[in-house]
């Protein structure tokens, strides 16, 4: 996080070269569309980056799959930028995205953390996260760091483009004080563990959230079946209606994303339904929020910061909680069964 953060240094000053992607500046910010490509984990940061992307810079972009990318003959072209994310820059399908996009004359551009990896050498150009190495098979730190990299991007896009300034300064000083908030998130291990107890014997969790929310949604989910078997999805909390709602009873823990953003109204309505249906709620909510007591068994309270960003806050109560749970049901956090590092066939 913090090599990242030089790199935002850097790009203020004005004479960055964000691992080589300064010299494509021009040509991704004036993309048609830009599409972002990954698996697992980095398919998640893939979706943080697609509303950070349209947010700041109202360049269109889509997220997908790069498991489906060669399967389905993707409209890819030259007024195209592609995002290859890959932690370990070596997963087959990323890979292989990357070459048909490149093929098809986009310009591919790699957000990895392996350096001298596969994704890197035959991108067009990228960013290296610098996260250091990921001993545990699931993602956890190049998560995290690849939601700062690609608010840098949004940031490097936003000032050839339409970026107010204001914006630019607030996300830029932003950034500045998110390592000491994740210090402090960091703190919170012993309550985290604490709520792990309560839940080791469950069968399945939702995750649910809005907005930024929502794909930390999936994201904690993702990190609670990688590593604790236990069966979790992750889904829109306005979704839950279309269907997961028939799911939930005393049995059913349910994790909100509830900060307290532009959202947070709709989703106390959410944790409503789901406490009338008996369900036993988790949320992760912002350290002012009083009233969220009243409202949920278990509060997670941590400090705040701008609506993008704050996935790079939420998402690591999450990875907390997925670690407690399975350290507590005697399971290898760092290895865990059927999973592996690179996912290379
Ligand atoms: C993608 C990924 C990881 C996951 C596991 C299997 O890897 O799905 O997100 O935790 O390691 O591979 P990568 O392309 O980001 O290296």
């Amino acid at each position: 996080l913090r090599n990242s953060m030089r790199g935002r240094i850097l790009l203020e000053e004005g004479n960055a070269k964000l691992g080589g992607l300064a010299d494509v500046a021009d040509r991704l910010a004036n993309s048609k569309r830009i599409l972002i490509s990954a698996c697992g984990t980095s398919w998640h940061a893939g979706l943080v980056g697609e509303y950070m992307f349209e947010h700041f810079t109202r360049i269109p972009t889509e997220v997908e799959y790069a498991s489906e990318f060669r399967y389905r003959n993707p409209i890819v072209g030259s007024e195209d930028t592609v995002f290859f994310i890959s932690q370990s820059g070596e997963t087959a399908d990323t890979l292989a995205a990357l070459r048909e996009a490149k093929l098809r004359g986009a310009l591919a551009l790699g957000i990895c953390n392996a350096v001298g990896s596969s994704i890197a050498r035959e991108s067009d150009a990228g960013v290296y996260t610098h996260a250091g190495p990921e001993i545990g098979v699931a993602s956890t730190k190049a998560f995290t760091s690849q939601l700062v990299v690609l608010a840098l991007i949004t940031l490097l896009i936003g000032r050839k483009k339409n970026l107010s300034l204001e914006d630019g300064k607030l996300i830029a000083s932003e950034l500045l004080t998110i390592p000491d908030k994740v210090e402090k998130i960091l703190k919170l291990n012993p309550e985290i563990e604490i709520i792990a107890e309560q839940f080791k014997d469950a069968k399945n969790f939702l995750y649910l959230g809005r907005g930024y929310n929502f794909p930390v949604a999936l994201e904690g989910a993702l990190k609670l079946k990688e590593i604790s078997y236990i069966h979790a999805e992750g889904y829109p909390a306005a979704e839950m209606k279309h269907g997961p709602i028939a799911l939930i009873d005393e049995n059913m823990p349910v994790v909100f994303i509830a900060p307290k953003d532009s959202t947070y109204e709709k989703i106390k309505s959410n944790i409503q339904e789901v406490k009338a249906r008996g369900g036993k709620i988790i949320a992760i909510a912002s350290e002012n929020d009083d009233e969220i007591d009243h409202l949920v068994d278990y509060a997670i309270k941590i400090p705040d910061t701008i609506e993008m960003l704050r996935p790079i806050l939420t998402v690591i109560p999450l990875q907390l909680l997925a670690y407690h749970i399975a350290v507590k049901k005697g399971l290898n956090v760092d290895q865990p069964r059927n999973l592996a590092k690179s996912v290379t066939v």
